[in-house]
């Protein structure tokens, strides 16, 4: 009853309203309260991903749900190939029910085989990111507790480096090979091909609730090395029911171009278990390749980034641009120009931008075909969650406190940073071995004492009630689509013997989403800049994505009053030789070293001329 008098009120504004964005509204907000009630049976009756998963075998076996290159998987063939790789791990007797396990491989198949596996037995799956070696990859490795790793053959040599640390922490580490040339390491690919494809009991995950920990995603929040968003089983299905959230339908065909230890990857591959739709995983992005794998698949949903949409872009246009069947792209981080070329260029498809952060329990989905926003900030939407934008001083980098010590809502149009409340209903699960970082993302006493929010460290700004993304705050900026956390970028540079201190930031580039990497550097006293050496190290310790491309050399580094480094000012200069007066650096991969940043080389890189 009382959702036909909604109804009514809803054809009648509609009626006098014609262009306005109520109706949609009332529509989102309804799929959300559906969504919400589905999600909230699966907890009551702790029905995972994988209870999904056999139900979606049992429903339709013979569909295929997996393709990679030529290759074409069933929803029975990811049954049995997940039984064999989970009936390895236990058999290995190293293994157990509630054990983490570090999946360190690239987008291929068995990558997905193994995760099925983890969810089978009831052990949360650790996704390593593929691009991190020493450290880092220790790091991500220990800070959830992981009990065995399965590395793809190609990654051999970096499970080698730091074999013998594994090996002190009795790590059990698997290579997907048929053999391992590397003593203490055993084989798994042998085994999986022996080992029986038969259905697994349920029982063996009769441990896992809700609330347990289905894996863990890496993310570069704010400071630091990567910190491990722990993902529970609650949290899977939000991922995966977000696809329902799209309007993905089960006859769609999903290509995957992103990295599965992302989150984005495994929203498409986990929610189309829940869609039973087909997944097509590619290995790597390419954008030459990339509409042509869609005429080739008969792909009808594409997942993106904001700088997959300019990458595509900007490839020669062809006579078959707008052959295809897309007809959705879901995603995140496209900016209103690329989305307008991206429009006329490749045909009429269906944008659904949204936001929302791996570890974050908030989410906005753009319904409403606005450009350039990610959401709508609505009455209906501020009475299902509690947020707010607040004032951000940028180079203390944390929230402005009034004299009474809470913080203010900014005026609109201006941004401020967003923070969700946690509540029990709307819970922030942490991350993995980190209280340090956990309590990093919760601000106190915001509104009023005893209150708690989650910090987003995104800036975004309101107008007309729709929501606009502005920025990454404080010690992360994003280039090629993965985060760059600054202090460990410093933390690395700073080990050559040259470099005392180091600010790292990011700085834009004319024609590319996000920031790349620069560094403020303060030489050690006495020593000069050992440009080749630098160079090295960078490259042997840091991911591409990662390294600094400018450095300018400073007799010191300025800081705040707490000792923070002061950013703003140095990104405004950027590396305009015309503005910075002291010595600047350019990375120049070809001669392998830093070399002083001439006009020349700035009017290049300003120009396109030298790709970045
Ligand atoms: C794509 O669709 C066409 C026509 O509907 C069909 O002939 C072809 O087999 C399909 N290809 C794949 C890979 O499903
Ligand atoms: C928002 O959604 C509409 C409708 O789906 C779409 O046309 C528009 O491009 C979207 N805008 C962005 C930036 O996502
Ligand atoms: C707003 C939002 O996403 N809320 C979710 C927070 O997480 C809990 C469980 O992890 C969900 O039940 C909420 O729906």
């Amino acid at each position: 009853m009382l959702i036909f008098i909604l109804l009514a009120a809803v054809g009648f504004l509609v009626f006098i309203f014609p262009r306005s964005y109520f109706f949609q509204d009332v529509q989102h907000v309804l799929t959300r309260w559906r969504i919400k009630n589905r999600l909230q049976k699966y907890i009551e009756t702790d029905y995972t991903i994988a209870d999904q998963f056999a139900d979606t075998v049992k429903a339709h076996p013979h569909k295929p749900y997996l393709r990679y290159k030529d290759e074409t998987y069933t929803y029975r063939d990811a049954d049995e190939l997940s039984n064999k790789a989970a009936r390895v791990l236990l058999q290995s007797g190293r293994v157990k029910g509630g054990d983490t396990i570090a999946l360190f491989f690239g987008n291929e198949p068995v990558f997905l085989w193994l995760w099925l596996a983890a969810l089978k037995i009831g052990c949360p799956a650790s996704l390593l990111n593929y691009n991190i070696r020493s450290k880092s990859l220790l790091h991500c490795f220990s800070c959830c507790g992981a009990k065995a790793l399965i590395a793809a053959e190609e990654l051999q040599d970096a499970v080698e480096e730091v074999l013998p640390s594994l090996l002190e922490q009795q790590v059990t580490t698997f290579i997907m090979a048929d053999r391992c040339r590397i003593p203490d390491v055993e084989s798994f690919k042998d085994k999986m091909s022996k080992a029986s494809s038969e259905p697994l009991p349920k029982d063996l995950r009769s441990h896992v609730t809700m609330r347990s920990p289905a894996g863990y995603i890496y993310t570069s929040g704010t400071t630091g090395l990567p910190k491990a968003a722990v993902v529970t089983h609650t949290k899977l299905w939000m991922y995966s029911l977000f696809q329902c959230m799209s309007g993905i339908e089960s006859s769609d065909v999903i290509y995957v171009s992103l990295p599965l230890y992302h989150s984005a990857g495994l929203i498409g591959a986990s929610g189309s278990i829940e869609r039973g739709t087909t997944v097509v995983l590619k290995n790597k992005f390419s954008s030459s390749q990339f509409w042509d794998d869609c005429r080739k698949y008969n792909v009808t949903v594409i997942q993106y980034i904001g700088e997959i949409m300019r990458y595509l872009c900007n490839t020669p246009k062809r006579p078959e641009d707008q052959i295809h069947k897309v007809r959705l792209a879901v995603g995140n981080g496209m900016r209103g120009d690329v989305w307008q070329d991206f429009i006329s260029r490749f045909g009429n498809i269906d944008i659904r931008e949204f936001y929302g952060a791996t570890e974050g329990n908030f989410s906005l989905l753009n319904y409403s075909g606005k450009m350039g926003s990610v959401g709508r900030d609505t009455f209906l939407h501020r009475r299902l969650f509690r947020y707010a934008l607040i004032k951000y001083d940028i180079d203390e980098d944390k929230p402005v406190r009034d004299s009474s010590g809470f913080c203010t809502e900014v005026a609109p149009g201006e941004p401020g940073l967003l923070v969700t409340e946690i509540t029990l209903r709307t819970p922030f699960t942490g991350y993995a071995g980190d209280v340090k970082q956990t309590e990093k993302k919760r601000l106190h006493n915001v509104f009023k004492t005893g209150d708690m929010f989650f910090n987003t460290g995104d800036l975004l700004r309101v107008e007309n009630n729709f929501f606009y993304f502005q920025d990454r705050v404080g010690d992360t900026f994003r280039w090629k689509g993965e985060n760059v956390a600054t202090t460990e970028v410093a933390d690395v540079i700073t080990m050559v013997d040259c470099i005392k201190e180091a600010n790292v930031y990011g700085v834009e580039v004319p024609g590319q989403e996000g920031r790349v990497g620069m560094a403020a550097i303060a030489l050690s006293d006495g020593q000069s800049f050992d440009s080749k050496g630098v160079f090295k190290h960078v490259e042997k310790f840091l991911p591409t994505y990662a390294r600094p491309r400018f450095m300018r050399i400073q007799s010191t580094l300025e800081t705040t009053g707490t000792f923070k480094h002061m950013k703003t000012k140095l990104t405004q200069e950027g590396y305009n030789p015309n503005q910075v007066t002291v010595p600047l650096y350019f990375m120049d991969e070809k001669l392998k070293d830093y070399v002083p940043l001439t006009l020349d080389i700035y009017d290049s890189v300003i120009s396109g001329q030298i790709k970045i």
